[in-house]
């Protein structure tokens, strides 16, 4: 069952207003022609939205498929130097797609937090005159590469400090001279030396450019998450680009933005990728209108007839449409039409359920909340329509509901930009009731406020809103289909149970593994124990050979042996550690290690991928790997193809067709614990092998299947 696995491509500009680009307002005063031919080969919506008026919860609502209002950022952006909003447990975007195989990169800004080690052990100092406690020689926790990025290049926020590039999980050079807070820097701090601000926005769409083209030459389906520095402040357009369009700085910057697509777009057709290759490209919220733009979205409407808004009401931070009405172009020539628009609801958070559906994920519990598939949106005709409302934030935290051709937005005015905003010319008399009612279809321009008339609907939305954010999300979890992966999965045709909690079964089909550092003796110490959980018997780790932790002293292995199966088996962890393990063909560890998210941590193919510690449910509880194994293949003596495997932690796909290149785990491990000081790999079928260092970990409802995979793939 292989997945269907395109390539996905994110283009996320930064407040760049929907009536930007040209084939969204014919009388922009920018060209646009690459974003143009995009829209002309793929799909426009004219309805798409960001969840949030402003950076940081649309790109939280962007990666997970939830909104950012349920998770701890209730309103505005993360701060200079804040902690990330972006849970360490929660599934996303690049989470989900590493499991089906896919390299995963970021270029850009990534604004959703991140953890800086600081010299003396506090937190960052975040405004004030000189150098900030941050040690920039130390890594940089809890950034893309800790949130499911193989890598990533770009900033924080180009206005923020510190003013320094990052590569994975450093800083580029060291941030060694103190700024000033200025025009265009709105916050002191540390920065690179001679720092270029008309750099970033051309070296991160070079770098996101070449990443695809070194992804599409090693023949893995690549991720690639471009969050585009502009054209968000500092406007700064490299010499070519100045004066070029009758926009001002500001259309310049967009013209340049514009260019930098088109580099990334013509990378992706250079690679040969371009037919299977899905992107999108919107942007994060409406134009800017605050001091640090001048001239703001208002302005350039006197000075250069030119509205970023595209007729909209309302701007940046605010819960009128031209807050979050945003561009949204898919082109997925494989699959998509090309040259159609859809005037279907959209939002950012379904992107996640729909590169879920693409690569045939299920959408579990606690993942996906607020995100629907909006693939039958994009091909058009029936079928379409998001059957469920949208749920809009403003700049402080505010929220609207829209649902079908009404909004009602739930706050004063759907104003959030004070002194800076909407001029009074602009302004209708209705302003000021408890809330605001429109028909978008009636009414686009958001100018008839029938809160007072309608007041009745108005409720009814109110309630509808209330109900969504009570019942913590508003689509149900789809889950999983099939019933043959996750907890309490039935043996498959052919499988043959291995541990059904019975003490007979235990001593009928395992026995110890005699290894170097073997201690017990026969019978299995290994005790059958009540299931805390479920009620039942479920076996228990537990042997005095092994007690305080001895390797190797008390493993059971299988008494039937294996080359290629297919194995489920479900495992329990009594407490913090709780070192035991799965060893596929008493080799290979699939670590059951409560605490530990390294590569050598629980669900990871050990040593050879991240653990997909996201998808662990925890202590006490229950949690299931799903694994078809491959065993390395030998033509006269030598090894001519290794070993791999494909796993799923509690019912989602974690690992794909992931290559194991030797033993990892040294001469005590295993069978070929002798051979090429036990990193070896031999051709003897081997059985399953359970750990046991003296922890409370239990095992329960454990299948395999043996299978003969004549192909190199272990997808299931
Ligand atoms: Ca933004
Ligand atoms: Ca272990």
């Amino acid at each position: 069952m292989a997945a269907n696995t395109p390539n996905i491509v994110i283009i996320l500009a930064d407040d760049l207003g929907y009536g930007d680009i040209t084939c969204y307002n014919p009388d922009s005063k920018i060209p646009t022609p690459n974003l143009d031919r995009l829209a002309a080969g793929g799909v426009r919506a004219t309805d798409a939205h960001s969840p949030a008026a402003v950076c940081s919860p649309t790109r939280y609502g962007l990666l997970t498929g939830r909104y950012p209002w349920r998770g701890i950022l209730k309103q505005g952006v993360v701060a200079p130097w804040g902690t990330s909003i972006l849970e360490r447990d929660r599934l996303n975007i690049p989470l989900l797609l590493r499991g089906y195989g896919y390299a995963t990169g970021c270029f850009g800004k990534w604004h959703l937090g991140l953890t800086w080690q600081t010299k003396d052990g506090k937190a960052p100092v975040p405004v004030g005159k000189g150098l900030s406690n941050v040690d920039f020689t130390k890594t940089i926790k809890d950034g893309p590469t800790e949130r499911g990025f193989d890598t990533w290049f770009g900033v924080d926020a180009p206005n923020f400090p510190p003013y320094v590039y990052i590569q994975d999980d450093k800083t580029v050079g060291i941030p060694d001279t103190h700024v000033e807070k200025a025009f265009q820097l709105n916050r002191p701090g540390p920065s690179l030396k001679n720092w270029n601000l008309e750099r970033i926005l051309p070296d991160v769409g070079r770098k996101a450019a070449q990443w695809i083209t070194d992804q599409a030459k090693a023949k893995k389906p690549y991720f690639a998450y471009i969050p585009l520095p502009s054209p968000h402040y500092p406007i700064v357009p490299t010499k070519a680009w100045q004066g070029t369009t009758a926009a001002g700085a500001y259309g310049d910057f967009v013209a340049q933005t514009d260019a930098v697509i088109g580099e990334i777009l013509q990378a992706i057709k250079d690679s040969g990728t371009e037919e299977n290759t899905l992107v999108i490209f919107t942007s994060d919220n409406g134009p800017e209108v605050a001091g640090e733009v001048k001239p703001g979205v208002y302005e350039r409407i006197g000075l250069s007839n030119h509205d970023s808004r595209g007729g909209l009401r309302g701007v940046k931070r605010d819960l009128w449409e031209g807050g979050h009405r945003v561009p949204f172009i898919a082109k997925w020539p494989a699959k998509l039409p090309s040259g159609t628009t859809t005037a279907e609801t959209l939002c950012h958070t379904d992107i996640f359920a729909t590169i879920a559906g693409i690569v045939g994920s299920p959408v579990l519990e606690n993942a996906g909340e607020d995100s629907i598939d909006m693939v039958p949106a994009l091909r058009g005709g029936a079928g379409g329509r998001r059957k469920i409302p949208t749920i809009h934030q403003s700049g402080d935290g505010k929220l609207a509901i829209r649902d079908g051709s009404w909004v009602y937005i739930d706050h004063v005015t759907g104003q959030n930009n004070g002194a800076n905003g909407e001029p009074a010319a602009l302004r209708t008399p209705d302003h000021g009731q408890p809330g605001e009612l429109f028909n978008l279809s009636k009414d686009p321009r958001e100018q008839t406020n029938l809160y007072a008339k309608d007041g009745g609907r108005a409720m009814r939305m109110k309630a509808q809103l209330e109900a969504i954010k009570t019942a913590g999300r508003s689509v149900p979890a789809q889950g999983s289909k099939r019933r043959d992966i996750g907890i309490g999965a039935k043996p498959i045709a052919g499988a043959e149970v291995i541990i059904d909690g019975s003490r007979q079964m235990l001593d009928d089909k395992w026995t110890y593994w005699q290894g170097p550092r073997f201690r017990s003796s026969m019978p299995i110490k290994w005790p059958v124990v009540t299931d805390p959980v479920d009620g039942g018997t479920c076996v228990k780790t537990d042997d005095p050979a092994a007690a305080g932790g001895v390797y190797g002293a008390a493993d059971i292995v299988t008494k039937a042996v294996y080359r290629d199966f297919r194995l489920h088996i479900e495992f329990w962890i009594g407490g913090p550690g709780g070192n035991s393990g799965v060893y596929l063909q008493n080799r290979y560890e699939i670590q059951i290690c409560d605490g530990d998210r390294t590569s050598h941590g629980l669900g990871a193919v050990i040593n050879e991928t991240p653990a997909p510690y996201h998808m662990y449910k925890g202590i006490g509880k229950w949690n299931s790997y799903d694994i078809v194994f491959r065993a390395a293949r030998f033509a006269g003596g030598r090894m001519v193809e290794k070993p791999i495997t494909t796993i799923y932690l509690n019912g989602q796909r974690v690992h794909t067709n992931v290559r194991i290149n030797q033993v990892w785990g040294g001469p005590f491990s295993g069978v070929d614990g002798g051979n090429d000081d036990g990193k070896g790999i031999t051709d003897t079928p081997q059985g399953l092998k359970l750990q046991c260092e003296g922890h409370d970990v239990r095992y329960r409802n454990a299948w395999i299947k043996p299978m003969m995979l004549s192909k190199a793939d272990t997808e299931f």
